[in-house]
């Protein structure tokens, strides 16, 4: 590990980090300057990231060191197998600060809180200056959203977002919206049939490098959720750019569409799939936001797809992170309904006759992807109805997704789908009954239980459980304006009708045999 050339600092690259043009690069020179990157065991097991994941971010990292090499920095990188590997970004900083004596260590700000507080400690525990470079891949900086949540009660994207149009100036006519309006989600909500086109999710084949990390992976974490193989993910940029290039030609223009739409056997639907590559790294925010613009000034989609895509990049990723950089460290603990149950099984195992939940449990083992709909209104609204324990829920979602990081992650689960900050980021809780799952999918009809039954051994759990969580939570749901007439329905039902729910969902939810960690 140790450096031949005079060395001044050292660059710290993390496996979300993959871009040439990072901030922590920019502020180094490649003449004096040492990158170091490490695969380390703390970052895989924190929670125990899904197979598929860690093989992305170390199949990533390999590929992002020889593209920097090609650049002409040095790279020191340390490979999970190196039987000096000290197992933690600290243990690493501490060899690394032994190896090559540099005058200061240079990092990017991490995007966790988890390893900036303990990258805090580094400055005293190591002697030397550690400097934090602001991430400016996005567009909105965590003093800019401050400064727009300054005395705000209550939080709302729709405010922020167009804040956001108006800074990167996407689809927008001098200070006014494309189009006139600012947001085409009711144009949003088609149901979808099989035998429409279905674009696939592009996959790509495996090289030496993904090959040898595969392997790894399958030896080191064979007790992770999820399946390794088959591993189709892209690894590099260029793979990833194709794969973006390719969902904009194919897949965009119905994306508006059929947003919210879900349908057996039918993972992807009109969905980017890109989540995992932009997220590490490997995509640029704005550049995709531009390609879209293009695409809908060229005239090959419609507004309602550029604007809906756009929207969902530049307002709620930018909105869910400024939230999480507000709001943590007490943020991870919200659980504003008090909700407590342990997470069931068959979040590991997808081994429930619910349908719905099965499908999207079994494609998260697969593929460490679910799209939006099938995250926010089945795995999250069952959990939600439930009362499953948010921080649970939450570390579930964060350990099975191959785009989970817990800026991302935890805002949408804890804040959008249990609403447990008591609405800050969300107007209303994402609660609803097995008719909204049967109207956007197919899956009821395959399903073991009734989707028009409300109570009784074969009524959907989503019906019982909703009725029940609206008697459970009738003050709270009361005095927000979205949910009251709810309760007033509730309210009209008969007495003997409210016994029947009541008995229905807690005979239900006995059945629930409770697995804070994969079986
Ligand atoms: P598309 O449907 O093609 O959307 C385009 C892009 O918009 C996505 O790639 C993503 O970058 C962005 N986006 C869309 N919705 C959101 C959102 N709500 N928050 C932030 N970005 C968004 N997204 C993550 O990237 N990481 C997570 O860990 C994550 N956890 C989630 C947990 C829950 C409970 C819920 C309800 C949502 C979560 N999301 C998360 C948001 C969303 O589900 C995913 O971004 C999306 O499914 C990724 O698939 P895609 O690339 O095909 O997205
Ligand atoms: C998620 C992850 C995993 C599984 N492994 C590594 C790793 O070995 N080395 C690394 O630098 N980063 C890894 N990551 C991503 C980090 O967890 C991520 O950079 C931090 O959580 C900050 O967001
Ligand atoms: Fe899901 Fe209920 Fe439909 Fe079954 S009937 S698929 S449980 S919504």
């Amino acid at each position: 590990m140790a450096t031949s050339k005079l060395l001044r600092n050292l660059v710290l690259i993390l496996g979300d980090q993959l871009s040439p043009e990072i901030s922590s690069l920019t502020v180094s020179d490649r003449d004096l300057d040492l990158v170091c990157m490490c695969e380390v065991t703390a970052e895989a097991t924190y929670v125990k990231h899904h197979k598929k994941k860690i093989i992305l971010l170390f199949s990533a990292m390999r590929h992002f060191a020889d593209e920097l090499r090609g650049l002409g920095w040095r790279v020191a990188y340390t490979r999970l197998d190196d039987p000096q590997n000290a197992g933690s970004f600290s243990g690493e900083m501490d060899r690394a600060i032994v190896a090559h004596r540099p005058q200061r260590i240079i990092v990017t700000a991490p995007g966790e809180w988890r390893v900036l507080n303990e990258m805090q400690t580094w400055e005293e525990r190591l002697g030397l200056p550690v400097d934090f470079v602001p991430d400016t891949r996005f567009i909105c900086s965590d003093v800019e959203f401050k400064n727009w949540a300054r005395g705000r009660k209550q939080f709302r994207m729709e405010y922020f977002y167009r804040a956001m149009r108006r800074k990167t100036q996407l689809l927008m006519e001098g200070d006014q919206p494309t189009g006139g309006v600012w947001n085409l989600d009711h144009d949003n909500r088609k149901r979808a049939k099989a035998g429409l086109f279905m674009p696939q999710a592009a996959h790509f084949r495996q090289d030496a490098t993904t090959r040898d990390v595969v392997a790894l992976v399958k030896d080191r974490f064979a007790d992770h959720f999820g399946d390794a193989e088959p591993f189709w993910f892209a690894v590099t940029r260029v793979d990833a750019e194709a794969a973006f290039d390719r969902f904009v030609d194919v897949g965009l223009a119905q994306f508006g569409d059929y947003q919210d739409a879900m349908l057996t056997d039918e993972r992807f639907l009109y969905h980017s799939v890109t989540s995992m590559y932009l997220n590490c790294g490997l995509l640029d925010p704005l550049t995709m936001c531009r390609k879209v613009e293009i695409a809908y000034r060229a005239g090959r989609v419609p507004l309602n797809a550029a604007e809906g895509y756009i929207r969902q990049v530049i307002g709620w990723r930018e909105y869910v992170r400024g939230i999480y950089w507000l709001k943590m460290p007490e943020y991870a603990a919200s659980n504003e309904l008090n909700h407590t149950r342990e997470l069931p099984d068959f979040y590991w195992t997808g081994d429930t006759k619910m349908a719905c939940v099965a499908a999207a449990v079994m494609q998260t083992k697969e593929d460490a992807y679910a799209h939006h709909i099938q995250r926010l209104m089945v795995t999250g609204n069952f959990a939600l109805l439930a009362g499953v324990s948010p921080h649970a829920l939450h570390e579930w979602y964060l350990a099975v997704y191959a785009d989970a990081y817990e800026w991302v992650e935890l805002p949408n689960t804890i804040g959008m789908s249990q609403f447990a900050d008591g609405g800050l980021l969300a107007s209303k809780p994402y609660a609803a009954s097995g008719a909204y799952i049967n109207r956007m999918s197919n899956y009821c009809g395959g399903c073991a239980y009734r989707v028009k039954a409300r109570t009784g051994p074969a009524a959907c759990p989503f019906n019982t459980l909703y009725w029940h969580f609206i008697a459970r939570h009738t003050p709270q749901l009361n005095t927000n304006p979205r949910m009251a007439q709810m309760v007033r329905t509730y309210e009209k039902f008969s007495e003997e009708e409210k016994t029947l729910i009541a008995k229905s969902a807690s005979a239900f939810l006995a059945t629930l045999k409770p697995s804070a960690v994969w079986p």
